[in-house]
This record gives structure tokens, sequence and C-alpha cells, in this order.
């Protein structure tokens, strides 16, 4: 870049610099003329790539499941006006589940503010209290204090996008016309400040929350208070993994059993003697937990198991609930004992060395064998239609593959009917704000973020609420299966009371059922879509999921068959068939 280029564009430069050398590797950004000098200076940095997106909900999406899968700060880029209040959703979720969002929304000056410009908003704060960080760049300075300053507010407000609690910061960047790179006879800044526009980006090294092991003397003196334990692992990052040692430690040496589901991303095998119980939901639906196999102390980890029957499981218990997490208090009922945060695998590392050696308990032997029975009744019941679907997808998830589970019926099925232990590289989820909406673009997103193939679940609700996605597909930096469970609605609700109330207008108002031709859809936006009307098209659709272009499987199912299934599984768990 010529050193006569005009401020804006080494200002500009100077930010996306600061986003570099603080990790962030992609940026989404969306078409606009005021945000041409960042479009224009992300181009030029090569080390950041660059994914162009025409809906900044979309783009903003998209980003998400970047940050999401590689566990850096990913950036959304978009002009002024509307276009930044696009990113709401996106913003939101990626505040609830503590995803590093950067959003480096262009602005006009302050002089056309409250003036009735074209494209002009008050978009101080636009995010408000999702934001970690609101920073008003304001409009490019030419002095050595403001360049330096400009770098240091940048690299300050990538350190709150991770910590202490990781989420979205907002930049604000007003620009002037002209816009676009001009050759300038002089240099428009001093050699002072040249100097500071060169300068790296100072570092920041900030501290990882951990509790000292001497704090845990209550929690330690709850676990060694019963045999009768339960560790539940909710939804949880990818990072979460990292996890299992700590966990097969802990409650191998408790003598506790494991419930994980899929979204924690310990639903697996967590070492010799560890008995896990991956099918519980099932047992409490089928009331088939005898009181002497009721737990006493429960250990939560993550955010609350997703599984509607958690609830009455601790309902029914009365247990003295432990809750270990990185931040936050995750309990909606507001009756846990302790809640532990940071480092979740140090503290239940530090937790497994502070407990009694106590081995496999006549409880621990109890819930291998109600589990036991429970993974027999499951293979009984020959899952069908949505169930067959969240088993199929599942299954075809390679061994590198991220498993993406949309939000409503899939993350459930998934933890009913996905083989144990749960396949693939990591599952991806939606648990923040738990909406089914812009599931398409994170799917992208995660292909981009982890460079990994990725299998997703969603169902037709949540793949139409965000068919506008479908026109980035081709931004998929790897293999790409979109599996779209057709149930005809959003059949979830086919499970609320409201449901048996026999209103004739229960599908208009309630379940809506839409009607879209799919692969007319897909033709629009040049994907390629399979349709699957049973098993065996959906196993030959999925045979070769390293199908290089994205692509879409969409399966029809009859609404309800997940349910249908699950009350053979039931069936033949009460009926001792299964023994
Ligand atoms: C953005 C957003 N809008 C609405 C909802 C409410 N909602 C929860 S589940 C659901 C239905 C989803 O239908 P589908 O994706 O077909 O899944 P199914 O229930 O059939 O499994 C809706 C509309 C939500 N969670 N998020
Ligand atoms: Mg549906």
């Amino acid at each position: 870049m010529s050193a006569q280029t005009n401020l804006h564009m080494r200002w500009a430069a100077r930010i996306v610099a600061a986003l570099a050398e603080a990790g962030v590797a992609h940026a989404v950004v969306s078409p606009g003329s005021r945000s041409t000098p960042l479009t224009l200076a992300l181009a030029d940095d090569r080390r950041v790539a660059l994914h162009v997106v025409l809906d900044e909900r979309s783009a903003a999406f998209v980003a998400l499941g970047i940050a999401r899968a590689s566990g850096r700060p990913a950036a959304v880029v978009a002009t002024s006006g509307t276009a930044p209040a696009h990113w709401y959703p996106a913003v939101i979720e990626a505040s609830e589940s503590g995803v590093p969002l950067v959003l480096l929304s262009a602005d006009r000056p302050w002089e056309a503010q409250h003036a009735a410009s074209p494209q002009t908003i008050d978009q101080a704060h636009l995010f408000g209290r999702y934001a970690r960080r609101f920073v008003d760049v304001g409009a490019p300075t030419a002095s050595d204090e403001a360049l330096r300053a400009l770098s240091r507010a940048v690299t300050e407000a990538l350190s709150r996008s991770r910590s202490p609690e990781p989420g979205p910061v907002h930049l604000n960047a007003r620009f002037r016309k002209p816009l676009e790179p001009r050759a300038l006879a002089c240099d428009p800044v001093g050699d002072a400040a040249s100097i500071a526009l060169s300068a790296p980006a100072v570092r920041l090294i900030t501290p990882r929350a951990s509790v000292a092991p001497s704090e845990l003397a209550p929690v330690v003196e709850l676990l060694a208070s019963t045999e009768r334990g339960l560790i539940a692992a909710g939804p949880m990052p990818l990072g979460a993994a990292a996890c299992a040692d700590a966990l097969g430690a802990l409650a191998s040496r408790a003598g506790f059993a494991v419930y994980a589901e899929a979204t924690s991303q310990l639903r697996r095998d967590l070492g010799e003697g560890v008995v896990t119980a991956p099918h519980l939901d099932l047992l409490l639906r089928a009331g088939a937990l005898p009181d002497d196999a009721l737990p006493e102390v429960i250990v939560e980890i993550g955010a609350p198991p997703v599984a509607s029957s958690w609830s009455s499981l601790l309902d029914r218990t009365g247990a003295g609930r432990i809750v270990v997490c990185e931040r936050g208090v995750p309990d909606p009922r507001g009756d846990a004992r302790v809640v532990v945060q940071g480092d979740v695998a140090e503290t239940l590392r530090a937790l497994a060395d502070a407990s009694p050696a106590r081995g496999a308990s006549r409880f621990a032997r109890a819930w291998r064998e109600l589990s036991a029975r429970a993974r027999a009744a499951v293979e009984a019941a020959r899952p069908t239609g949505e169930a067959e679907i969240a088993r199929a997808a599942a299954q075809a998830a390679g061994a590198d593959a991220l498993f993406l589970v949309g939000n409503s019926t899939p993350v459930r099925d998934v933890d009913t009917w996905a083989p144990f232990p749960t396949p693939g590289a990591g599952v991806l989820h939606q648990r923040g704000a738990s909406g089914i909406d812009g599931l398409v673009a994170q799917a992208v997103g995660a292909t981009i973020g982890a460079g990994r193939p990725v299998v997703a679940l969603l169902g037709d609700l949540t793949f139409l609420h965000d068919a506008s996605s479908l026109a980035s597909l081709a931004l998929a930096a790897a293999p790409l299966t979109i599996v779209v469970v057709d149930n005809g609605g959003g059949r979830i609700f086919d499970e609320l009371p409201i449901a048996r109330a026999g209103r004739a207008d229960f599908e208009r108002l309630v379940t809506t059922p839409q009607r879209v031709d799919p692969a007319a859809l897909a033709a629009a936006y040049g994907v390629s879509l399979t349709r699957a009307r049973g098993g065996d098209e959906l196993r030959a659709a999925l045979a070769d999921s390293r199908m290089t272009a994205p692509r879409v499987v969409w399966a029809d199912a009859a609404p309800g068959s997940a349910t249908a299934a699950r009350a053979r599984a039931v069936a033949a768990l009460t009926a001792g068939g299964a023994r």
C-alpha cells in the first residue's frame, strides 16, 4: 500500500492489523459504500481471510459458525444504517453462549447524525448489554496519539471478546468521503504518526480463571457424603472434549454414574470402570429408575441437560446439586448447592484428586445394569422416520467431521438414537439462546473455522428459516452435508398440552408446515439436493459424505415417528423384554 494513500485507508489498515495480531483469521463482509475502507483493508491484509455474504443476518451467523468451530474471534463487517442491526440474532446467541465475535460496523461521521442523512442511524451501543465492549472509533485522525490509541482500543476490545466473559464486541468506525483509496501528493500523516502506524499492536496477556483446590472442600465433602452420585454433562463448546479424562477420573474414583449429552462433547466411553448412562432420558420416560437408584448428589457440568425429562429427575430426587461451569450461574431452577466457576477440566481433576477412591459401588452397578437394559431397548425399538434420520446423520459424520445439531427435536433425538459413542470430532449446537435461526449459515461457517467436513441435522422449519443462507453454501471450505428432517412443520409442538386441545387451527398457528418445493429452492441457489423417502434412500444418499460440493439431503419423515419409536423402546424396557 503506497504511503501516499489517504488517511482513511491507513486508519482502516490499522484496525485490521490489530485484529489480525489479536488472532482474527476470518472476516465476513457484506456489501456497502461506507464500509469500503474496511473491506479494502481486509482484502489487502493476507492474515485475514475474507468471505462475502450479501445478507448481514446470515453473515453474522457464518461468523458465529467460524468462531464456534475455531474457538477464535471472527469478524463481521457491514456498512451503516440497518445493515449492522441484522447481526442482532447472531450477536445474542454469541453473547448467551460465550462465543467471541468482532462486530465492525462502518458509520457516518457525527455531523451526519440526526439530520435525515441517508443510511444514518444511531449505532452507538447498538447491541446494548449483548456486547462485551463498545468502541466508537470515531473518524480517522492523523495524530500520533489517535493512531496509537486506535490500535490499543481494538486490542483491548478483542481481549474483552475472550475474557472474562467471552462474547461479542462492537467497533463502530466512522468515515468521511472520499471512501476509496486516493493517491495523494503528500503524506497525510506526519513521520511520528507513520511510525505509530507501523508499530505492532500492544500484546495483552490476560489471566485464566481457575479455583484453588482448597476452595473445593465443601464440594469434596458433598461428593464423599454418598456413593449415590450422578454426573450429568449438558451443552458445552467443542473444547470441552478436553475434560474427558478428568471426568473419567472423578467418576471412577467416586464410583458415580455419568449421563453425558451429545452436545457436551463427552457422550463417549470415559475409561475403565466408568458407568455411562447415555439413555437416561428413556429410563426416566419409562419410569424405569427404581428409588434405590436415585442419586443423592448430582454434579452438573456445563449448561443444564437438554432432555426434557431431566427436571423430572431433579423433582423426584431433591439431590444436592453441584454445578461445574466455565462462567455464569447455569442454574435455572435456582436450587443448586454449589456453583464452581473456572476451567472445567481443572476443577474435575482437582475433585478427582481430592475424592476418596470408592471404586465400583452397588449404586454404580445398578446403573450399569439399567443402562444396558436401556441400550438394548433402543436397539429393539427399530428406529424409523425422525429417529432413523437422526441416527443416520450422526453415523454419516466421519471421524474427522463435525456434527452440527439443530434445536427442537433433532438435538433431543440424537441423545436417544445416535450411536454411542457419538460419532465425529465434535458436536456443534446452538444452546445459548436456543433459537432455530441461522443454522445453515453456521454449518458453512463451521467448515471454514475448522477446515473439517460438517454434517448438519436440521428440522424443516429450521432449514427454511435460514433458506437465504443457501446463497453462502459455495463458501464452504470442506465437505458439507445438511440433512433436513421434513416432518411437516414444528413437530416438537405436538408434545405441548395445546396439541391435545383439538384446535382446528393448530397446524396453521402452531406447527406451521411450509409449502415450499425443496428441489426448486435448492436449484434457485444452485445447491445439490437429494430427496430421501425412507431409510434405504437416506443411507444411499449419505453413503458418500465426502462428496466435495456442499449438499442438502431432504429426508421425509412421518410426524411423530421418533415419538412412536421411543414408545416402542419404553415398552421394551418396561416389559423387561430387553433384560
Ligand atoms: C428464532 C426462533 N424462532 C422461533 C422459535 C420457536 N421454535 C422452537 S422449536 C420450533 C419449531 C422448529 O421446527 P423444526 O425445525 O421443523 O423442528 P421439529 O420441531 O419438527 O423437530 C420453533 C418455531 C425459536 N426457538 N427460535
Ligand atoms: Mg419439523
